[in-house]
Formats: C-alpha cells, sequence, structure tokens
C-alpha cells in the first residue's frame, strides 16, 4: 500500500474519476493503492450566488477565477504535497516528472476553466504550473487526468514486477519497435520473417534498429540527444 492521495479542486467535480476510474489506474484505486478527492471550487465561494470568477483588469475577453475563492479552497487541501496548477502557460509535463511524483505522497491539481486563474493565487500557493502539449483544450480537468495516469501506473504494486522491469529498460530514449501477434499472415500482410525465426540475438538486434529507425523519421529532437548519449555515455560510479 503506497497511500497516493490525489486531491482534484475542480469547477466540474463529477468529471472525477471518469477514465481514472477504469483499467490499470481504476483497479489501483479500488484496490486502495491510491485515494482520489474531487474538490468543488465553487463550494469555497462566499457570495450569494456562489460567484467564482470576474471581469480581467486590463480589458479582454473571458473571465478570470477570482483568488479568494482559489485561495480558500486551495487552504482546505494543502498539507505539504506538491501543488500544480495545470494551465497552458506551465512548463511541458514529461516522463520525469510522473517519475517524481510518484515518489511523493501526493498530489493536490488546481484545475483552471474560463481563462485561468488570477496570478496571485497562483503564486501564493507556491503550485508548479504544467501543461501536457502545445494544443488548446477547454480545462484543467483532463490534463489532470492525464498527469494522474502517468503517475499511477508507476506507483508500488499498480503494474506488475514483469512489466516494471521492462519500463526500465525502456526509457533508454528511444521509441518503441512495433508489435506483431498471430494471425502470421493476416490479410496478406506478413510478420516480419526474423521473428519467426527463433533466433533470440537477431530479434533484439532488429528491434534495435527498427527502434532506431522510427526514432529517427519521427523524433529528431529524441533522436539528438539519444545519439549524443551514445557518443559519450555517461560514467559509471
Ligand atoms: C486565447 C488564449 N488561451 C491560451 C492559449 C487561453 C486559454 C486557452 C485554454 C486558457 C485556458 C485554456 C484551458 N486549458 C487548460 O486549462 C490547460 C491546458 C491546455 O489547454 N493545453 C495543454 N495543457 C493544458 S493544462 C491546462
Amino acid at each position: 500500500m503506497s497511500g497516493f492521495r490525489a486531491t482534484i479542486l475542480t469547477l466540474f467535480p463529477a468529471m472525477f474519476p471518469g477514465p481514472l476510474g477504469h483499467s490499470l489506474a481504476g483497479r489501483a484505486l479500488a484496490a486502495g493503492l491510491w485515494l482520489l478527492e474531487a474538490q468543488d471550487i465553487r463550494a469555497s465561494a462566499t457570495d450569494r450566488n456562489r460567484t467564482v470568477d470576474d471581469t480581467p483588469f486590463g480589458g479582454g475577453a473571458g473571465m478570470v477565477m477570482r483568488p479568494d475563492v482559489v485561495a480558500a479552497a486551495l487552504a482546505q487541501a494543502q498539507d505539504g504535497r506538491p501543488t500544480i496548477y495545470l494551465t497552458p502557460r506551465g512548463r511541458r509535463f514529461a516522463q520525469a516528472d510522473a517519475a517524481r511524483l510518484a515518489a511523493s505522497s501526493g498530489v493536490v491539481l488546481l484545475c483552471g476553466r474560463y481563462e485561468g486563474i488570477d496570478q496571485r493565487a497562483i503564486e501564493a500557493s507556491g503550485a508548479e504550473e504544467i501543461s501536457v502539449g502545445d494544443y488548446v483544450l477547454s480545462g484543467g480537468e483532463l490534463p489532470a487526468m492525464v498527469l494522474l495516469d502517468a503517475v499511477i501506473r508507476l506507483l508500488p504494486g499498480v503494474m506488475g514486477a514483469a512489466e516494471s522491469a521492462i519500463e526500465e529498460s525502456f526509457s533508454a530514449g528511444l521509441l518503441e519497435y512495433p508489435h506483431y501477434t498471430r494471425p502470421a499472415d493476416w490479410c496478406g500482410r506478413a510478420v516480419p520473417p526474423v521473428l519467426l525465426s527463433g533466433n533470440h540475438a537477431a530479434i533484439a538486434a532488429w528491434r534495435q534498429a527498427e527502434a532506431e529507425r522510427v526514432t529517427r523519421e519521427r523524433r529528431p529532437d529524441m533522436w539528438a540527444a539519444y545519439s549524443a548519449a551514445i557518443a559519450s555515455p555517461a560514467p559509471v560510479p
């Protein structure tokens, strides 16, 4: 039991657990390997209309989430766990962030709607600002689910030991080789013959070559980093 606790601050608590209630994350949730609490930010509003937003200072389109309401919601949740504000202005989420957060006691995830949250509430909270990629979504809830899915599969006991070992050997900076299963011939498409050869050294070499080819073709950024690491490998301590 790892006891990882995720608190989501959102205007749409009914969106959770959503996809996180299914498959690997859902089984881990049911098994008590992690805990999810969706906290309604609107419950921290104080006026009779439960207002959570207001017009932007300086003018412009849309509405901004009020700092007093967000700060009151955060005050209920923060207890030393890392706080993350999901925002298109954030640093891009990566596997290293997932690994770091999986080693913590949990996370407080703050989801914005409208144009976002008053920056003073973000600064006062000490939150880290994280984006999931360069495309425009309509709020932070789906990004929060993406982040949690990446973290939860790394928690102790969530994946089998065999899968976890494979994971380590694959964080090697290459995209994966392609996968095939039966039938060996499907609709006139044959499986690469080497995979049926029983020659395990040849299979390993083919997979390595395929991983390198696809990385070179699709991810010049990853390929450059990989090539540099191969040219001057890190010294073994
Ligand atoms: C017109 C300016 N927009 C910024 C690109 C405003 C804006 C768009 C979308 C403000 C907030 C949003 C809602 N998106 C998120 O809350 C969000 C997000 C995203 O849209 N893309 C990638 N990662 C994330 S994390 C949170």
